[in-house]
């Protein structure tokens, strides 16, 4: 993204530029032209449609390039393909506490593979932070009670600096960290030292230690909903409302259930807001997303960008 950013950026620079030199050559030449002179006296002038058509098409055909540039670079940017890899991201006074989907657990530090896209999956356990990575021009606010989605291709291996870019209490310059990018290979040998098992894995522990599978079985027998394949599929409401069934829905439902009852069950769902920490809520986000059916698969995936965009989901409920 840093190119295409960038480029919108020096273009901006450049026409700003351009006006600034426009306005003060004209300021100087007519300061010099127009001056007083003694016995001199000034003429009115009554306008020019001419001159007021050509002074309002040329900003406006200006302004619509910006528009039109900025929203293309803006939807990429939010849009993250669906071949990522995720990594879960919990901000805290004064950490940032990172997990990947495949088990991995770091503070203040993301490793992840040169070339690959990765979509981090992001919440707050007590105020508002922002995950700020100035090399790869992400920004984004990352809230407590909900799922932010911020995400990137690294292209070039090395260390890069992430910040906490939302004043959040008196250790706020201290909450900083590394993103670390590394050769596939090398990437492959980190990944394979003291992994705890995927993510998802311990999310289906805890779905069974919190008693979830009681109600939500694999089988039609249960009193909830099956959870197999819901994720990412849309879901009837009971009050008629029908929404796709993303991180933020799930989460929703385990923190909050009685903010959307899923149509034709009873509301026997408890909420589990205090009994679970955030790590563990994001565990069941894991384990939930797992039950659905393969994402295209990673490998072999063709990585021009066409075809990126062509992979991209809507995922429209995340963007403030
Ligand atoms: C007492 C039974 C019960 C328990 C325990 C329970 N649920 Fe539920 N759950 C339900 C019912 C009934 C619904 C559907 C009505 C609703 O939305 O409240 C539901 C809905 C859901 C949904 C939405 C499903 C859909 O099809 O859209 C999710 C996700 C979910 N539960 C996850 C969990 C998780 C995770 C746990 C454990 C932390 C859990 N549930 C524990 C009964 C239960
Ligand atoms: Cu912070």
């Amino acid at each position: 993204m840093a190119g295409r950013v960038d480029a919108l950026y020096i273009f901006l620079l450049i026409v700003c530029g351009m006006m600034t030199l426009l306005i003060f050559v004209c300021l100087i030449y007519f300061a010099a032209r127009y001056r007083y002179r003694p016995g001199v006296r000034a003429e009115q002038i009554e306008g020019s449609t001419p001159l007021e058509i050509v002074w309002s098409t040329i900003p406006f055909l200006v302004f619509m390039v910006i528009f039109g540039w900025g929203a293309v670079v803006y939807f990429q940017e939010r849009t993250p393909p669906r071949d990522a890899t995720e990594v879960y991201v919990v901000a805290k006074q004064w950490m940032w506490k990172l997990e990947h989907a495949e088990g991995q657990r770091e503070i203040n530090e993301l490793h992840v593979p040169v070339g690959q896209d990765v979509k981090m999956i992001m919440t707050s356990q007590d105020v508002i932070h922002s995950f700020f990575v100035p090399a790869f021009r992400i920004k984004q606010d990352v809230l407590p009670g909900r799922y932010t989605v911020a995400w990137f291709r690294a292209t070039k291996p090395g260390v890069y600096h992430l910040f906490c870019a939302e004043y959040c209490g008196t250790q706020h310059s201290g909450m900083v960290g590394d993103v670390v990018v590394m050769e596939p290979a090398q990437y492959e040998a980190w990944m394979n030292g003291g992994s705890t098992g995927p993510l998802s894995a311990t999310g289906e522990k805890v779905f069974a230690e919190l008693g979830c599978s009681t109600c939500h079985r694999a089988d039609a027998q249960g009193r909830g909903p099956n959870l197999q394949g819901v994720f990412g599929k849309p879901v009837q409401l009971e009050d008629g409302r029908t929404l796709v069934a993303d991180e933020n829905y799930i989460r929703e439902c385990i923190l909050d259930p009685g903010a959307k009852r899923v149509k034709g069950f009873q509301p026997i769902m408890p909420t589990f807001q205090g009994l679970v920490s955030e790590e563990q809520v994001n565990a069941l986000v894991a384990y939930i997303k797992s039950l659905s059916p393969a994402k295209p698969a990673a490998a072999g995936a063709d990585k021009t960008s066409a075809s990126t965009d062509a992979n991209r989901n809507s995922e429209g409920s995340q963007v403030e």
